[in-house]
């Protein structure tokens, strides 16, 4: 049948995966399309102070090309953008990047995906999107905060000319990326208030350097990368991922862990403000070696009055007090709903993305759309996202989507996407298993969807990569 052509939307971490498993399996027909001037996504977006990977570097890499040179346990963010930017070199990736340029719509018609892209039309065998989970800003809508006279900006759009030394500076927000923020920002301005909404559990976790020896014991023998790779995956799978699913030692070890941590606190008050009203991973879990020393230095305010405006001179709380501040960021998060959106995807006979998405964003076993053919996601929903390494994830949904790119090349099957009844049967199974997971243990978080359930993997990371392995041929509608 020849070489199929691929376009994938997205040059963040999984469309490099995507791209760089096809360039192995001899496929060069492969255009990604990457809105933004260059490659990294969440990696690229933010870059706020602070900002750290909390998957141990050693796990949160790929398998294929560990980095020897980690600094640190838990790396930098621009570590990881300089890998991933090493990496699309490496692997000749970067020449398939077409930068500038974003996938407005696609539509699948006569076997073909009609592409339209800012720069013009394109057209493919395979669409395969790697758009992110976290990828849209959310900014809160909080009464007024156009009127504040000073700067203000989201965490995941830092704006590195406004000075911080010196200066008063609020951060709303006390999720991983308030947290972080918090942890490294404290001492920089005069004073840095962080306003908390709701209490988060915070798992410890310093951030060891790897020494100079480390690293050339690493460059000197690459067994030590695997061994690191191998060793994190399994903590993380045994204990972790196993006490997000279900009750037991791995649970009760995680809540001790963090309310131990939260006994640092020295202030009764401020140890009460600091108490989430929920169970610890219910929100997603934070790690992080330096939040509760921050929050207890001098020049550090927790405010945990409920915003009520924002005016020219700062944020007004709901007991009416003015807290002046100079500079204003959102560490409010995303919309993790927005999968995939707002590209318009249609089919050959009038089906839109946007109306099978109605009731919230479902797939085929994260990977694949019923009604939508030779067309597959990267961090689909329902991906397990928890705390587990997205790249690990990444790698087991490329393989499976170039098992089917390589059953098209080799003649096999023209056309291919998942029924609707297989679609249903996978989904209302996850629908049964999600309940029993600690996200429906009584919090508000982004990830729950509009019927009240987490979008996320209510079984083990290693469950989704053996089913992946494993690919269902009855599952699916094929042609040809
Ligand atoms: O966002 P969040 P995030 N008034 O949604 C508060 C990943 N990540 O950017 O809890 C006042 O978790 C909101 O309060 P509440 C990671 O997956 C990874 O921090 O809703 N407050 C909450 O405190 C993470 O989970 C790394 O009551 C308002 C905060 O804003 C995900 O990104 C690092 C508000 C939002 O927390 C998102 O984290 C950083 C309002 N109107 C992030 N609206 C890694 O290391 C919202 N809030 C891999």
């Amino acid at each position: 049948m020849g070489d199929p052509r691929v376009v994938i939307v997205g040059a963040g971490m999984s469309g490099l995966c995507m791209a760089i498993k096809l360039k192995q399996a001899g496929l060069h027909d492969v255009t990604l399309y990457e809105k933004a001037d260059a490659l990294g996504g969440t990696w690229r977006d933010n870059t706020y102070p602070g900002l750290t990977c909390d998957v141990p570097s050693r796990f949160y890499q790929f398998s294929f090309a560990t980095n020897p040179g980690w600094t640190h346990l838990y790396s930098p963010g621009p570590e990881i953008r300089d890998y991933l930017e090493r990496i699309a070199d490496r692997y000749g990736i970067r020449e398939q990047i077409v930068f500038g340029t974003e996938v407005t719509a696609a539509r699948h018609d006569d076997g073909r995906w009609r592409i339209t892209t800012s720069r013009g039309p394109d057209e493919a065998d395979f669409l395969l999107t790697a758009t992110g989970v976290l990828h849209h800003p959310r900014l809160p809508d909080i009464p007024g905060l156009d009127a504040f006279e000073g700067p203000t900006f989201h965490s995941a759009r830092w704006d590195h000319d406004v000075p911080l030394k010196g200066r008063r500076v609020a951060v709303v927000g006390t999720g991983s990326t308030g947290v972080q923020i918090t942890s490294d920002l404290a001492g920089t301005p005069s004073r840095l208030l962080l306003f908390q909404r709701t209490a988060q559990w915070i798992l410890p976790a310093p951030n060891r350097e790897y020494g100079r020896l480390t690293r050339a014991a690493h460059r000197r023998m690459p067994v030590l990368d695997r061994l690191g790779y191998r060793w994190h995956e399994a903590v993380i799978s045994h204990v972790l991922s196993q006490a997000l699913i279900k009750p037991g030692w791995q649970r009760r070890l995680i809540g001790a862990l963090c309310r131990r941590n939260l006994n640092k606190v020295t202030d009764p008050d401020l140890r009460a403000r600091l108490t989430p009203p929920d169970e610890p991973m219910c929100k997603r879990l934070i790690a992080s070696g330096g939040f509760y020393d921050a929050v207890q230095r001098p020049d550090v305010e927790v405010v945990t009055d409920a915003i009520d405006h924002v005016e020219a001179r700062g944020v007004v709380t709901a007991d009416g007090r003015l807290h002046e501040i100079d500079v204003l960021v959102l560490a409010t998060g995303f919309d993790a709903h927005a999968y995939v959106r707002p590209m318009d995807l249609t089919t050959s006979d009038g089906r839109t993305l946007e109306a099978a998405w109605q009731d919230g964003p479902r797939a085929y076993q994260t990977v694949a759309l019923p009604g939508f053919p030779n067309f597959f996601m990267l961090m689909g929903p329902h991906s397990p996202i928890g705390n587990y390494s997205l790249i690990a994830i990444a790698e087991a949904q490329a393989d499976y989507i170039l098992g089917w790119i390589r059953r098209w090349r080799a003649g096999l099957v023209a056309s291919m996407a998942p029924t609707a009844d297989a679609t249903e049967r996978f989904n209302s199974d996850m629908r049964e298993a999600l309940p029993r997971t600690i996200w429906t243990s009584g919090c508000a978080s982004w990830y729950l969807g509009k019927d009240g359930l987490p979008e996320l993997w209510p079984w083990t990371p290693r469950e989704h990569a053996s089913m992946l392995r494993t690919p269902v041929f009855d599952d699916f509608e094929t042609t040809g």
